[in-house]
């Protein structure tokens, strides 16, 4: 039996000697440790990303620490949280094959894994920030979350299987945990950790906190958000978790992975386009971004056209699970109740992702996490400005999600609110 070693945490100064002899690593990028080069470069709220460059080639080490980066020591996580990540990755490759890194080796006890290292691509968030108008996103993006949460889902696997996994993730609960208060909640509060751009939102804030409609929804989402344990979810889909170059997209980061609502992933893709939109106008020192702000509405339109276009091909051709099962339906000749049936369940899925993204939009501009679309606004009238505008559209979007029936009456709305001046 191998000796288990008490958790350390990497260093630029220790990776080479500690991982010098692991054959996972030393047969991609070089077995001469010495000569490694050793950046870290992780800009996440919670860990440690090493690139590690050899005479071979290069890998990335991700590695777990027992705190929140972003608060430090005083806000202690599970290292555990890596182990999620390892297996969300495995899932996610299965059932959608090339859309994440490959994982090269995994270590429980150091909380690491060592992955591809993904270049020339970089953060989807930054391209946005920067103008770039990538070309395959919303294909992508689109067709990785119908992939992962049909395959994860009841619909699809064997219910043992499904029920082994509801299990195995069920024990990600403090960073469930993160989500349900962060998310959910802190918003809706004077939350401690809480900031905003001040004094400048100051009056919309205190609007939306003594929002009844709005807070009771926020909950309504947050009940379905726990008790909804419909799929594998990647559980932090934002754009800071999508690699991209022109031609390829890679997710990363799935470590919130966890059995939840189909739209919550959904939800929380679309607001961050939404809120790239709304950020736009903090961007045009160098030049109008009509183009971008056009191409980013196309953008989310296109990706829920392509999620809902393959779902609906894996509900027709890869519906081998125990829900909706073919006996009571194509096998009988029913082919209308097959339709009736897929027909209740997108529509919940619109309604309820709808919610979820006007509440992630509301946790990034009110919450502890921040997004750097609005963050790197340095102007701080003109970033209240477009983070406003991105409130109330969060908020309309939430609350009035039940009487919005198309994609297209939720860009035209951003476009509108685009167009206002107020605060
Ligand atoms: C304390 S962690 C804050 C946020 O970072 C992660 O990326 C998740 O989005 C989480 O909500
Ligand atoms: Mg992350």
């Amino acid at each position: 039996m191998t000796e288990k070693k008490p958790f350390e945490a990497l260093s630029v100064e220790t990776l080479p000697k500690r991982l010098g002899g692991t054959a996972a690593l030393t047969t991609r990028i070089g077995s001469d440790a010495a000569q490694w080069k050793v950046r870290e470069v992780g800009d996440g709220n919670l860990n440690l990303v090493f690139i590690v460059e050899g005479d071979k080639g290069a890998a990335v080490v991700k590695q777990a620490l027992p705190y929140v980066r972003l608060v430090g020591d005083s806000w202690p996580l599970p290292l555990k949280r890596s182990f999620f990540e390892y297996h969300a990755l495995t899932r996610q490759e299965r059932r959608a094959p090339g859309s994440v890194p490959a994982i090269y080796h995994f270590d429980e006890d150091q909380a690491l894994i060592v992955m591809e290292f993904l270049s020339p691509h970089i953060i989807l968030r930054r391209a946005l920030i920067d103008g770039r108008e990538l070309p395959k996103i919303a294909r992508d993006i689109g067709l990785f979350m119908a992939h992962t949460l049909f395959r994860g889902s009841d619909l699809s696997m064997v219910t043992k299987d499904r029920k082994a996994d509801l299990a195995l993730f069920a024990d990600n609960v403090e960073l469930c945990d993160i989500t349900e208060n962060l998310v959910f909640s802190d918003p809706y509060f004077d939350a401690k950790m809480n900031r905003h751009t001040n004094p400048q939102l100051d009056g919309l804030v205190a609007e939306l906190r003594a929002d009844r409609d709005l807070k009771v929804e926020a909950q309504r989402l947050k009940h379905l958000f726990a008790a909804n344990a419909e799929t594998m979810l990647h559980g932090d889909l934002h754009s800071g978790s999508i690699m991209v170059t022109d031609t390829e997209t890679r997710m990363i980061d799935p470590e919130f992975a966890f059995y939840g609502p189909i739209a919550f992933d959904v939800g929380m893709l679309l607001a961050n386009f939404w809120m790239a939109f709304f950020s736009q106008r903090g961007h045009e020192e160098k030049g109008s971004r009509d183009s971008m702000r056009a191409y980013l509405l196309r953008v989310t339109a296109e990706t829920w056209s392509v999620f809902r276009a393959e779902f609906s091909h894996l509900w027709r051709t890869e519906r081998n699970g125990m829900l909706y099962q073919k006996s009571l339906f194509e096998d009988q000749g029913d082919l209308l109740g097959s339709e009736q049936a897929f027909d209740h369940m997108l529509s919940s899925i619109w309604t309820d992702l709808l919610g979820f993204a006007g509440i992630e939009v509301h946790r990034r501009i009110l919450g502890l996490a921040h997004n750097a679309d609005f963050e790197t606004i340095a102007d701080q009238d003109l970033r209240a400005r477009c983070e406003a505008k991105a409130l109330r559209f969060g908020r309309h979007i939430a609350v009035n999600r039940r009487q919005i029936h198309s994609i297209d009456e939720v860009n035209k709305l951003a476009a509108l609110i685009e167009q206002e001046s107020r605060i």
